[in-house]
């Protein structure tokens, strides 16, 4: 078989078997990218994609970063590995620095891992550890909400709350409850940054308190914001109360600030942005600007000293990875800090979020849109599903985009934007209006 001919190049598609991809729909039509920088993708075909959505909520200060990439380079010419177990190198300890400087309140450690999934196993076997060290052992269950996504790991897809990740897996880890999920068309359609309505949704909490104990529940873990099921910003106090329940019985509060985190909101995190301090917080993403895999779990103070028990020849936690702070994670880690503090990228997207919002909710009346919800630069346009068939309507307008330039996040029957921080008004302009357009042409 010659390499060119359509055979092998099935087989060679056969052989990667996709994450979270409809495989055969796949390749039956690839989608290939080979190069990007700043905002935008080239295809294999050589045309240029406009990148409404960062990679996957990750390549925040645009793509292919020169000072990113030469940090990298430099890393794996000097030390291309080192083990983190009982062993260190100077940028691992230079990064935790420099996170938790810029982390709010007293965030003061970090514990290094390689992808948000790993972040969020992490932190819940923290809070774990934490309660067992202070003398509660019983307090094992965990509260997450609906429409969650905490990644693909067995305990974030048991905390998560999204039931088609879960249903092919049998058993997931037990004593996990969920709170309603706070998205409400009816009273909140058409929302400009946060909802006016929907702060009891955390009140849902205080029943599942009353029925297990106070003394069984270790943590309740959210998302923020919920990315992954289309952008529900949280409603006014809706946070602050969450965080009030949890400090009146003792339950830690755990941030997944995957998405959030590294300016999407307009702000460093969204504990900054919505003043709500949690006392573990989950980053992945934008972390390295998408460039190497990396993940970090920051814990307040009192977490940490909690652990530094006991004798000092012992290890503190039974946890960590091949890869935690690896040398070229750290490398690109520290060089995407310089660059969102040298070019002021989260008040970049401050700036532009309000450009980003009218130009979005300019979309209200086009066909098929059912409701628009934004923040900072994260948007999304929900669609009115096919009878027969929900998601397809937005999957086609996620393929009309690409075929006229543009990566779109299709989630459901909601389109997700998520454009990096570097983004123009003019470019903005381009996002609604391909939007606007195959949004005319999609039936
Ligand atoms: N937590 C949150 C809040 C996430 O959004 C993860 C954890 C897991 O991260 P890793 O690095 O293990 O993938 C995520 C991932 C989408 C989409 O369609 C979102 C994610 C991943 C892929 C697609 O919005 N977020």
């Amino acid at each position: 078989m010659s390499p060119s001919s359509p055979d092998s190049l099935n087989n060679t598609l056969a052989a990667n078997w996709m994450p979270f991809t409809a495989n055969r729909q796949f390749k039956a039509a690839p989608r290939l990218l080979v190069s990007a920088k700043d905002m935008h993708y080239t295809t294999d075909d050589g045309r240029q994609v406009l990148d409404g959505i960062s990679g996957m909520w990750c390549v925040n200060a645009g793509h292919g970063r020169a000072s990113i990439t030469e940090a990298i380079r430099a890393q794996a010419g000097m030390l291309d590995y080192a083990t983190a177990f009982q062993m260190g190198h100077p940028r691992a300890f230079e990064l935790a620095a420099r996170l938790t400087a810029l982390l709010p309140g007293d965030l003061d450690h970090v514990f290094f891992a390689d992808s948000g999934s790993e972040a969020v196993d992490t932190a819940l076997k923290i809070a774990l550890a934490w309660h067992a060290a202070r003398g509660e052992p019983d307090r094992t269950r965990f509260i997450g909400r609906e429409r969650a996504y905490h990644g693909s790991g067995f305990g974030g897809m048991s905390v998560g709350g999204i039931e088609a990740n879960r249903s092919q897996f049998g058993s997931r880890l037990g004593g996990i409850d969920h709170l309603p999920h706070t998205h409400d068309p009816v009273r909140n359609g058409f929302s400009r940054g946060q909802p006016a309505h929907g702060v009891e949704f955390a009140d849902a909490l205080e029943p599942l308190i009353a029925r297990h104990g106070a003394g069984a529940i270790a943590a309740v873990i959210v998302e923020p914001m919920a990315g992954s099921t289309g952008v529900l910003v949280p409603p006014k106090g809706y946070l602050e109360r969450l965080r009030a329940i949890c400090d009146a019985h003792g339950i830690l509060l755990i941030f997944d600030e995957v998405i959030t985190g590294f300016g999407r909101l307009g702000a460093s995190f969204a504990a900054e942005k919505f003043a709500v301090q949690p006392d573990m917080m989950t980053l992945a993403k934008g972390l390295t600007n998408g460039a190497v895999p990396m993940s970090a779990i920051a814990v307040r103070a009192g977490i940490y000293d909690a652990l530094m028990t006991g004798p000092v020849h012992r290890v503190e936690l039974f946890h960590g990875y091949t890869y935690s702070a690896h040398p070229l994670a750290c490398a690109a880690g520290l060089a995407t800090l310089d660059l969102y503090r040298d070019e002021g990228l989260f008040e970049r997207a401050a700036a532009r979020a309000p450009y980003f919002q009218e130009a979005l909710h300019s979309l209200k009346g086009s066909p098929h849109v059912t409701d628009i919800r934004n923040i900072g630069l994260a948007g999304a346009v929900e669609l009115a599903p096919r009878e027969d068939a929900p998601g397809t309507r937005a999957y086609d307008v996620f393929l009309a985009c690409f075929e006229e330039g543009m990566l779109v996040r299709q989630t459901g029957d909601t389109v997700a934007l998520s454009p990096p921080l570097i983004i123009s008004e003019a470019q903005i302009d381009q996002l609604v209006e391909t939007l606007r357009k195959t949004l005319g042409r999609v039936a």
